[in-house]
């Protein structure tokens, strides 16, 4: 089995300071917070940015300023945020792509979100990854759901994807598949041979699902962009739940990667 990839999903679009004071917001506490998950044991900074109201943003210079101050404090891999906030327009939510990060996210279908509609028809799709292609981004797919496999397969066919294949699985997700074992299966069983994957749980699932990911040989997105709680009524900061994946991988005797182990493991070029 591969090192665990632990990804920390730090930001978000959703979830607001009100809803917890560890929400990390400006360009400069998001990279503190990316350090410290990164010592903590994550090697992919998932990141969205903020303006100065704390709205969600996809400004191209917020990402600019974010990631270069992540760059400044540590080596790790950064994934740009292509979904944005529902409701953002797809010029809107591909600016961070601009930047050629190492990394991006691509979501290969339209999926009901809370109580407003995550777009993403298939003309958008091909744009997005077609956009990652000219900048020579990687897309990580986001599957919330199972039809978003064979989408992101036909884009490969195509001829819009190619090199290694890492897919997320997004599960618990009001409106997106359930996060437990048997659906983690029969995400994993549809994936193309010599693809990598990783779970994130959303909520009081991301524990659950990501000692399934560990187990399974998948890895691991943790953070707040996903879950507020360490436990029961008890807000976690970013960096606590990264801690907590890395103790629970070591205790099953599958250490994490380090950033470098991170980009050969998903064929990164350094
Ligand atoms: N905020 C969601 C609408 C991604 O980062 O690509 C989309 C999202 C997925 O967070
Ligand atoms: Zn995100």
């Amino acid at each position: 089995m591969d090192k665990l990839i632990i990804t920390a999903a730090l930001v978000g679009a959703e979830v607001t300071r009100e809803d917890t004071p560890h929400l990390p917001v400006t360009p400069e506490e998001i990279a503190e917070q990316a350090a410290e998950a990164c010592e903590a044991g994550a090697s992919i900074a998932h990141i969205h940015v903020r303006d100065k109201e704390g709205r969600p943003s996809q400004s191209r210079e917020l990402y600019r300023e974010t990631i270069e101050a992540i760059q400044k404090r540590c080596g790790m891999i950064i994934q740009v945020s292509t979904g944005g906030a529902v409701g953002m327009t797809p010029e809107d939510r591909l600016q961070p792509v601009t930047l050629s990060p190492e990394m991006a996210t691509l979501t290969t279908g339209t999926v009901n979100f809370g109580n407003g509609v995550f777009h993403n028809p298939p003309g958008e799709i091909r744009q997005f990854a077609d956009s990652m292609q000219q900048h020579g981004v990687r897309p990580e797919f986001e599957i919330f759901d199972t039809g978003m496999i064979s989408t992101a397969i036909a884009l490969v066919k195509e001829g819009l994807v190619t090199g290694h294949l890492h897919f997320d699985f997004v599960m618990g997700m009001p409106g997106g598949i359930p996060a437990d074992a048997k659906h983690l299966l029969l995400l994993v069983d549809q994936l193309p041979a010599g693809a990598t994957w990783t779970v994130a749980g959303i909520g009081r699932n991301q524990l659950p699902m990501a000692a399934l990911g560990v187990t399974l040989g998948g890895h691991v997105r943790v953070g707040l962009e996903d879950n507020l709680y360490y436990r029961k009524g008890e807000l976690a900061t970013n960096s606590q739940l990264v801690a907590r994946v890395k103790r629970l991988a070591a205790e099953l005797e599958r250490p994490v990667a380090t950033p470098d182990e991170a980009r050969r493991i998903l064929a990164l070029p350094n």
